[in-house]
This record gives C-alpha cells, sequence and structure tokens, in this order.
C-alpha cells in the first residue's frame, strides 16, 4: 500500500523522485527522497562596455522544487559561483535577462547563469567575454583649429592622442598613464580643463590614469582680444603682466582703461587668470 500510495505522489507531482531501494534497516524499507536541481542555460553575453554586460540564461526545468533564485555571476577566475559576484533576477523557469556592473575596462570575465531550489544551486556554461579598453575622448571648445595650431597632444601609449579637431579619442591600457599637453597658437588662449581632467585646471599639460572611460575637455579662447598693453604704451610685455597681476591682486586699483585693458580674456572681471594669459602670450 504505501508503495502504491507513493506511486500515486509521483503521477501527482510529476518532478518529484522517490526512490524504494532494495534495502531495509532493522527490517524496514528504506524511502529516499532525491530533490532533482533545475537545469539552465547561459545565454550570450552582449552590450559589452567598459563597466557593463548583458548577459542572463534560461531556466528550462525547475528540477524537483520551486526555484527560488536565479541570475548571472561573474568573476576573472573560470566557473563563478553564487559566492562571487551575482544578479538576482526572479524566480521560477522561463527566460531572463541580466544586467552586470561594475566591471573593469579591459578586462576579461567568466560568467555562468545559475538557477537555486531546495535540492541546490545548478549553474550554466561558463562563458568568456572582455570588457572594452579604457577611451580617452577629448572635447575641444572654443577658438581652437582655425589657424591649426591649437591642439591637445598625449603619450602615445598604446592610442595616439593628437587633437587639432573638434573631437578626438584613443583607446588604452588599463592604468595607463597619459600626459596631455595643449598647443597654443598666437592668436589664442588657453581657457583651462574639463570633464575628468578637471584637476588640472588651467595648467598647460597634466597626466590622467585611465582606469576607466575619460572624457576631457580643452577649452581655447581668444587671445587677449585686443587688450593686454594696459600701460598703454604700444606693446604687450612683461610690464603689462606686472601691472595686470597687480590689478589683480588689489595691489594698485588702476584706472577704468587700465582696468578694461588688464581684462585679457573679456570675462568682465581682472583675475589671475587675465595675467597668465598675458604673460604666456609675452613669453612666447
Ligand atoms: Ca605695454
Ligand atoms: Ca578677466
Amino acid at each position: 500500500m504505501l508503495v502504491l500510495a507513493l506511486s500515486l505522489l509521483i503521477g501527482i507531482a510529476g518532478h518529484a523522485a522517490w526512490s524504494v531501494p532494495p534495502t531495509a534497516v532493522n527490517g524496514s524499507p528504506v524511502i529516499k527522497y532525491t530533490n532533482p536541481a533545475p537545469t539552465v542555460t547561459t545565454a550570450a553575453v552582449s552590450n559589452i562596455t567598459d563597466t557593463t554586460a548583458t548577459c542572463g540564461g534560461n531556466v528550462a526545468s525547475e528540477g524537483g522544487s520551486a526555484v527560488t533564485a536565479r541570475g548571472v555571476c561573474w568573476s576573472t577566475s573560470a566557473n563563478p559561483t553564487t559566492a562571487d559576484n551575482l544578479t538576482s533576477d526572479g524566480t521560477g523557469a522561463g527566460s531572463f535577462t541580466s544586467s552586470i556592473t561594475g566591471l573593469t575596462a579591459g578586462t576579461t570575465y567568466h560568467v555562468r547563469a545559475y538557477a537555486t531550489n531546495s535540492g541546490g544551486t545548478s549553474y550554466g556554461t561558463d562563458e568568456l567575454f572582455t570588457t572594452t579598453p579604457p577611451t580617452l575622448t577629448i572635447v575641444v571648445v572654443g577658438n581652437v583649429g582655425s589657424d591649426g595650431v591649437d591642439s591637445v597632444g598625449g603619450t602615445p601609449i598604446p592610442g595616439t592622442i593628437d587633437c587639432p579637431a573638434i573631437r578626438c579619442g584613443a583607446d588604452f591600457n588599463r592604468n595607463d598613464a597619459v600626459t596631455l599637453n595643449v598647443t597654443v597658437d598666437a592668436a589664442s588662449s588657453f581657457q583651462g580643463w574639463g570633464g575628468d581632467c578637471a584637476t588640472f585646471g588651467t595648467a598647460l599639460f597634466g597626466v590622467i590614469v585611465m582606469d576607466g572611460d575619460k572624457t576631457c575637455i580643452c577649452a581655447f579662447g581668444t587671445a587677449l582680444f585686443g587688450k593686454g598693453d594696459i600701460d598703454g604704451d604700444g606693446d604687450r610685455d612683461v610690464l603689462d603682466v606686472r601691472l595686470c597681476l597687480q590689478v589683480a591682486r588689489g595691489i594698485i586699483p588702476g584706472t577704468s582703461d587700465q582696468r578694461v585693458a588688464a581684462d585679457v580674456d573679456d570675462d568682465g572681471d581682472v583675475d589671475e587668470t587675465d595675467a597668465r594669459i598675458l604673460a604666456e602670450f609675452v613669453i612666447r
């Protein structure tokens, strides 16, 4: 009767597996229940960027009990498990999509789908993918390129940055240190860096470490706006630079004409940026 009842259970449950082995303990039959783990496959990896990718999987069978967790797990080592990085993408049977984030540029990863029921965790095949290399993009704005001299150059490892155009870029190895330097034509002034190079300020060069995609903005302006002859003697020289700095620092107030002449970047005030632009002009 017991065996008959168990057979009926099998018929109802459909996927539970019971067995009655031909052994006995203390004269009673031993009934063993096994709960098959789910069956899951790993989907193809797509939409790979420097820090993200899309994967997923398909739970073809929940096994002996309901699938309570599924997703993908990944690592830089083969056969990642749920003890590594993982996503959680619902429950039950069927296909699912997983968004992988927090990756490192230019790095090869292993990923595989997982599905968990009360009987254990199953994995799909181990798939390999490599994130895109870190890209440095230079965006030049302002008074650029009219004379073909204003440009941004950089360390050529392995890409070459040479950017007289409005926008240029190159791929690098992860953690390459790229030295960027600005060339300014006599007709222009350098206004400074922005984006991921903002910490360079108004320096004519700086070093950026390529630990991910970077975008640096490099702004040029028109040199001097016809200004800079602060003492009105018909030229722009170190005496004008000194006057500009004195006005900028409030050491002397300057006449209204001098203040107009000292605002060499024409932004409405006299500060040390004006003095620097004028100094760069005079040095050239
Ligand atoms: Ca002068
Ligand atoms: Ca100014």
